[in-house]
């Protein structure tokens, strides 16, 4: 399907694929920096995410490329005839951190090890089945039943997710302590709210009759869900496992202890 798109399409896409590039490699680079303040027990959830969005930094400079060379700029417009522009890096991306996600979600509120696991083996065959459904319709022509047939069909396994982390999960938050059951109750909203991004992405060439229109959407909504799903979503893992680390009692080696003021603080103030 070749087709043509203006400057500021192009530019659209290209530029959103930057801002990823950039917003995945700060995160991966904050991620390593601020792995001593969190706990040694609870740390495996910021290893989870130092990988999710360095897997995702490597997938963004191989889509940046492929969509540069896709394309080419004549008499004012940017015409797609080079190599096609490979749609299964995305997918190839997902299959890896998705699962990644959800684990990185279950082993920060350090449940009993049968639970941890049962969950994590649960969702993660979920997560490759939604991905691996959703691949064919996602390179289906846009007006096909294929895509309308294969979207239904990934969508099964997407509600099982959203079931086990809304039902079950909500379950084993009686442990938590109040911040942490608050912290985690937040991060499920935010994830029903950024993955929900991506199957109306995928509607949308079925939606909007203008084919470059539809991708250029569809490429800009994509690369937003990525960046809310991966760094967003591993700042506020990383804000639950800190929390953690602080009701654990965790200084971090060599750094302060800001607990609680007392009122001697109040008075070295004074005297400095
Ligand atoms: C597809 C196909 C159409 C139906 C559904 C889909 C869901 C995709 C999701 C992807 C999440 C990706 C994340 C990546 C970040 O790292 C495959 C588009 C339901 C939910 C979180």
């Amino acid at each position: 399907m070749e087709f043509s798109l203006t400057e500021v399409q192009y530019n659209l896409v290209y530029n959103s694929l930057s801002f990823v590039i950039a917003s995945m490699g700060a995160a991966l680079l904050f991620f390593l920096l601020v792995r001593n303040r969190v706990a040694p027990q609870h740390r495996m959830a910021v290893t989870l995410s130092t990988l999710v969005v360095g897997i995702a930094l490597y997938h963004y400079v191989r889509i940046f490329g492929s969509w540069s060379d896709a394309f080419s700029f004549v008499d004012g417009r940017y015409v797609q005839d080079g190599e096609p522009f490979n749609e299964g890096y995305r997918y190839v991306d997902w299959f890896l951190t998705v699962p990644l996600l959800l684990a990185e979600l279950v082993v920060v509120l350090k449940l009993t090890k049968g639970k941890t696991r049962s969950l994590i083996i649960r969702l993660t065959i979920a997560a490759v089945a939604m991905i691996a459904l959703g691949y064919p319709g996602e390179i289906a022509a846009a007006d096909s039943s294929a895509r309308t047939i294969w979207g239904v069909l990934s969508t099964l396994p997407f509600l099982y997710i959203l079931y086990v982390l809304f039902v079950e999960l909500g379950k084993s938050l009686d442990r938590q302590s109040n911040n942490v059951k608050k912290l985690v109750d937040g991060l499920r909203y935010i994830i029903l709210a950024t993955w929900g991004i991506y199957p109306i992405a995928y509607m949308l060439p079925s939606l909007i009759d203008d084919t470059a229109n539809a991708e250029v959407a569809r490429q800009v909504m994509y690369s937003l869900g990525d960046v809310l799903a991966k760094p967003l979503f591993g700042l506020l893992v990383l804000g639950i496992a800190l929390a953690k680390s602080r009701e654990d009692g965790y200084v971090e080696p060599g750094g302060q202890d800001f607990g609680a003021a007392t009122p001697d603080d109040a008075g070295e103030l004074i005297e400095a």
